[in-house]
């Protein structure tokens, strides 16, 4: 019951967050303060690459490893911008089975495993029982922290509160690869971040059942703090729209993630 308590309250400010990360993918850019350029040579990704060659061994790296069921996906509220159906539509790209985390040098590495290939074109679902015809465009997660041990600092999100910066991975079918961190929320408001960085997508993505990107978290200073034990939350949406292009279900699919702690490494 405290969960739901918990979640009910945070269903206001999650709708902000989760809109403004899918925001983010339509209008192509987060803004921010971001001093990347945009150098990747891929399909105008919001994402950069950095000079530093990869790891060849991640098993090294990702030391954090957190789990999440399969085939858990939720059906929210309509009021929540969610189709108003019995039962989800299942959309696996969106269903988040593993969250990796590991610290090198400079950079925070990040592998996230889907129960499904992440769609390299728009996917159309056809019209079947309650379930009406639309098209899915995108999908975003992010992993969320609070990094002061005060949930009256920062943001919120869902099932974590007190967001100083979140690490986002998503994707626009076939169009762009949105790999980015937003962070100090001085308002409260998790549409005001004043920092921003582009990451680098690394491995898999669009056509594959996961995806490792990475960021340079060199100059995050406290909005990283290494060596601290963290609250993480986490959540995986795709979005649907109707045939014209106007926009269907906001969350057309979910995954929600259950906050677990988290040791950032030195
Ligand atoms: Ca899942
Ligand atoms: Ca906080």
């Amino acid at each position: 019951m405290a969960f739901l308590s918990k979640f009910k309250k945070c269903y206001s400010s999650f709708l902000l967050y989760s809109f403004h990360v899918m925001f983010c993918l339509l209008i192509g850019s987060c803004g921010g303060d971001s001093s990347s350029s945009n150098s990747g040579t891929a399909i105008n990704d919001d994402a950069v690459t950095f000079n530093s060659p990869w790891p060849t061994d991640f098993s090294k790296i990702f030391k954090a490893s957190f789990s999440d069921g399969e085939g858990d996906q939720i059906a929210l509220p309509v009021e929540m911008d969610a189709p108003p159906y019995a039962d989800p539509v299942s959309f696996p790209s969106v269903d988040v089975t593993n969250i990796s985390l590991g610290i090198e040098q400079d950079f925070l590495y990040m592998r996230v495993d889907y129960a499904g290939e992440i769609p390299l074109e728009e996917v159309k679902i056809p019209e079947k029982g309650e379930v009406e015809s639309q098209i899915v465009k995108n999908q975003g997660m992010n992993i969320s922290l609070n990094v002061d041990d005060d949930e009256n600092t920062g943001s919120s999100g869902e099932g974590v509160q007190g967001v100083e910066i979140f690490f986002a991975v998503s994707f626009s079918f076939g169009i762009k690869n949105a790999i980015y961190a937003n962070y100090d929320f001085p308002n409260g408001d998790i549409h005001l971040h004043q920092q921003q960085i582009l990451g680098e997508l690394g491995e898999g993505g669009p056509g594959y059942k996961y995806a490792i990107v990475r960021f340079d978290i060199s100059k995050l200073g406290d909005f990283l703090p290494r060596g601290k034990t963290v609250e993480l939350g986490s959540w995986s949406e795709a979005e649907s729209f109707n045939e014209d292009g106007t926009l269907k279900y906001h969350h057309f699919a979910f995954d929600g993630f259950t906050a677990v702690k988290w040791d950032i490494p030195e």
